[in-house]
């Protein structure tokens, strides 16, 4: 709130804008420039993701419930000294399936690489890391 705003006027090509603006109508953005902002904090993160500073990781898991130890073995990766596991939230999909949230907090490369620790053990058939973080501005 009170923060300065800038107007800018930009020219692209007419099918670039078609484009943009059916992403806008797509997405229930309220106009142009929202669009554009969040886009730009898209970029922000991204970039936030190949840096050393801290960002938040959602790795989301869908592993079978009957593999042998694996549950063991995920929580051993989790409990690596160098992220702090915020929290996980497990659910119990059917007799074979399980559904599990890991939010993670450290730097991205380890945050990486504890996504890809979790995602090849025997029995995780589906693994995906949401790259986000903090947005200050
Ligand atoms: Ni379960």
């Amino acid at each position: 709130m009170g923060e300065k705003l800038s107007r800018l006027s930009i020219t692209i090509p007419e099918k670039l804008l078609n484009y943009l603006d059916s992403k806008v109508v797509k997405k229930g953005y309220s106009s142009r420039s929202e669009f554009i902002r969040d886009m730009i904090r898209e970029k922000i993160i991204e970039d936030k993701w190949s840096g050393e500073e801290e960002v938040i990781g959602v790795l989301t898991v869908i592993y079978d419930h009957h593999q042998r130890e694996l549950t063991q073995k995920m929580i051993d990766i989790q409990h690596s000294k160098y992220i702090n596991v915020m929290c996980t939230t497990h659910v119990h999909l059917d007799h074979h399936n399980c559904l599990e949230t890991i939010i993670i907090r450290g730097k991205p490369a380890d945050i990486e690489s504890i996504s890809i620790k979790i995602s090849g053990l025997k029995g995780v058939k589906f693994a995906k890391l949401t790259k986000t973080s903090k947005v200050e501005i």
